[in-house]
């Protein structure tokens, strides 16, 4: 079963759940940095939900992918290496393109998986790891294909028997065991974003429930702020050209309402979408006068942590469902949803939904 077909058919498979996981994973990066490069669109407003599904679906696909293309070429490993210095040479620069291939595929998909789980096993950052590691891993795919060509040509060429010429499994059921593992393996990760196939996805990283009938990662408990969410000298500070104010729930209360059914998109590749009630970002802005070209900066109560200040571009602050929360489900937001007001805007990575906002900065660009 092993061989040149076997190698060929899964190889292109891989080949595309990497290309769909690092083209929807420089998306990612590029949302997530305080300024990006180009401006990022603000609808449609599950954008980033959508890549972000791709992006861990694509890398969870890719696992048994791997496993079997690794399978298929294993006993190639210990060929004996070639004894004219020419032709070693060669021998030595192929197989250290494949370590390469080979290391930093492998470094992806259980960083990925990993952080997926929210377990951090290693000391070194996860975004700026897996960020370098996409170059490395995607330079590895192209060379490994470009060297391979005549090879995967060939191969692809060729009809992929029905029947094995011994006993045993065919060929073709192992590619058909192969396209099965890895469907398997996206529907129990992925089918919780399915209405109703919840229960199918026996290995999602998340239950799908929590306060007001979304998911809660970090809590107040857990970021250190429960204590000061309930504190009646809490004030929104918003500072801008226009000079700076300071607003009470009641008096944000007082200002327009705007509801919006908007998702949480978690890096994770987990999802939940609520519908929320509050004051739109561009409003609060406009106080201190801020204008259609300016950034915003939301800064959280929290004293520590990643995730406690996110800066929401021009064109996502100008976006009507852009909202500074005050309710979720049509209640007050619950103390883990960011009591007394959090950031929620479309198309945003879940990391820069703000909760638990104290100091929103207009930042003139
Ligand atoms: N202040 C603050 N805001 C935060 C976070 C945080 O740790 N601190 N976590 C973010 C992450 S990673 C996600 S996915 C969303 C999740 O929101 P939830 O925990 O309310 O579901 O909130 C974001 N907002
Ligand atoms: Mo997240």
């Amino acid at each position: 079963m092993r061989g040149e077909r076997t190698t060929a058919h899964v190889g292109v498979w891989l080949g595309v759940a990497f290309a769909v996981a690092f083209a929807t994973g420089l998306y990612s990066h590029a949302a997530q940095l305080a300024t990006p490069p180009l401006a990022l669109p603000a609808a449609p407003s599950r954008l980033y939900q959508v890549t972000q599904g791709l992006h861990v679906a694509a890398g969870t696909a890719a696992v048994p992918l791997l496993l079997v293309k690794l399978w298929s070429v294993f006993p190639r490993l210990f060929v004996r290496p070639p004894g004219r210095p020419r032709a070693l040479a060669v021998h030595l620069l192929e197989r250290g393109s494949v370590a390469l291939l080979v290391g930093s595929a492998v470094f992806q998909l259980v960083t990925g998986l990993a952080n997926s789980a929210q377990w951090y096993p290693w000391s070194f950052g996860f975004v700026g790891a897996h960020y370098a590691l996409a170059w490395v891993a995607a330079g590895s795919v192209v060379l490994h294909v470009a060297v391979k060509l005549p090879v995967v040509r060939r191969a692809l060429g060729e009809p992929v028997e029905r029947t094995a010429a011994g006993t045993g499994p065919s060929r073709r059921t192992l590619l058909g065991a192969t396209w099965l593992s890895a469907a398997i393996a996206v529907v129990a990760t992925s089918a919780a974003e399915v209405p109703g196939l919840r229960r199918v996805a026996l290995l999602a990283v998340r239950s799908g429930e929590g306060p007001q009938g979304v998911p809660v990662n970090r809590s107040a408990v857990g970021a250190a702020v429960a204590g000061l969410l309930d504190d009646p000298a809490w004030r929104l500070r918003v500072v801008g050209p226009g000079g700076a104010v300071e607003l009470s729930i009641a008096d944000l209360e007082a200002m327009p309402q705007h509801g919006a059914d908007l998702p949480i998109a978690c890096v994770e590749g987990w999802s939940a979408s609520g519908r929320w009630g509050g004051v739109r970002v561009r409003d609060v802005a406009a106080l201190v006068g801020g204008g259609p070209g300016d950034d915003v900066v939301v800064r959280s109560l929290q004293t520590r942590g990643a995730y406690r200040e996110s800066r929401l571009p021009a064109n996502f602050v100008q976006h009507p469902d852009s909202l500074l929360a005050l309710r979720l489900a049509g209640e007050p937001l619950h103390p883990d949803h960011g009591r007394p007001c959090r950031l929620i805007a479309p198309g945003r990575p879940g990391v820069l939904q703000t909760k638990w906002v104290r100091e929103v900065q207009v930042v003139t660009t």
